[in-house]
């Protein structure tokens, strides 16, 4: 496969670069796409050099794939200029998610809906797929009725700014604020900027993306999303309304069973999930699974997973390879 990178020097770029090289993604050559400013630079990937390209350049050269992590304006502009040269596109930015023509995917969920004629596809947010990947199992079973989600983002969710604002509050230097606010030694009650309900945008990614990818517009979800100063990933404590009665050790199995699930359960020797664990992982882990006694049907439990592996570059890689597999490109 002649796969392109575009946005192969930013943070999931670099990431996506790994993942491809790790997972043996059957790379024949690679194409790292960047803005103007990084054409010409060098890129290594398995012990070869490649040269930093433009887009212009990156279309001209019609590779096979093209995964995207350049944020949702280039993703709105140039997506269907691959797509138009027969290039399929995984985009990783929010652009294409909501888009009634586009597939959402979660391999382990719904790459079954995926056809050759599927140019443009979007892989959802971070914040998402970790939830959603062990709510899909759940709903099966015992269909969700309502989910509440509090979230505690990890600032490469925002970018190397954010990462270079913290650093720069431990070393107590002045420099460039990538949020309103300090981060180090804060919790800030917002992700991305807000609609005009009140929430913000990552917030109703939580609740529109994870109807779309499930397939059910009937599970309501409300969220809270607060950037926390952590690195390794994103958290989430999530409650969960069934329309059925369950039982714990049934729904410890089920996970247990789900392909790319692990569970970290075990009150006795204090194991639960962290963001500091789940760094560099791909999987997405979950604890503190306990009835929830204030109502019936209900659960608690805590989420988490390295938003830039599986929330981004390998949920996109797995797409990937999902289409590969079935010759779907
Ligand atoms: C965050 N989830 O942590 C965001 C980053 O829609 O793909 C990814 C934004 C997106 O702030």
């Amino acid at each position: 496969m002649r796969v392109a990178v575009v946005g192969a020097t930013g943070m999931v770029g670099e990431v996506m670069l790994q993942v491809l090289a790790e997972r043996n993604f059957p790379v024949t050559e690679l194409i790292p796409v960047a803005s103007e400013k990084s054409v010409g630079k060098e890129i290594e990937f398995k012990g070869t050099k490649y040269k930093v390209v433009g887009l212009q350049t990156a279309v001209e050269m019609r590779p096979d794939i093209a995964l995207f992590s350049a944020g949702g304006e280039t993703s709105l502009e140039w997506a269907p200029k691959f797509a138009e040269v027969g290039t399929t596109v995984i985009d990783n930015s929010s652009a294409w998610r909501m888009d009634p023509t586009k597939k959402l995917i979660v391999p382990e969920i719904n790459a079954s809906e995926l056809t050759k004629e599927d140019k443009i596809i979007a892989n959802p947010n971070c914040s998402t797929i970790q939830m959603v990947l062990v709510l899909a199992p759940l709903h099966k079973k015992y269909k969700i009725k309502r989910v509440i989600v509090s979230t505690y983002q990890s600032i490469t969710g925002t970018g190397v700014k954010a990462v270079q604002q913290l650093e720069n509050e431990y070393a107590g230097i002045q420099g460039e604020m990538a949020y309103k606010y300090p981060i180090h030694r804060n919790a800030i009650p917002q992700c991305d900027s807000f609609e005009e309900n009140g929430y913000t945008k990552e917030e109703m990614k939580l609740v529109r993306e994870t109807q779309k990818i499930i397939g059910d517009k009937t599970i309501a979800v409300t969220a809270t999303a607060i950037r926390v100063p952590i690195v390794g990933g994103h958290s989430e404590a999530v409650n969960i309304e069934f329309a059925n009665d369950f039982n714990v050790s049934e729904i410890r199995d089920i996970l247990h069973h789900t392909d790319g699930v692990v569970v970290q359960d075990n009150t006795d020797t204090y194991t639960y999930p962290m963001p500091l664990f789940a760094q560099g992982k791909d999987e997405v882990f979950v604890g503190r699974i306990r009835r929830d006694e204030s109502q019936p049907n209900s659960l608690n439990m805590w989420i988490v997973a390295d938003n830039l592996r599986k929330g981004a570059a390998t949920n996109t890689i797995q797409i990937a390879e999902y289409l590969v597999a079935n010759k779907l490109v």
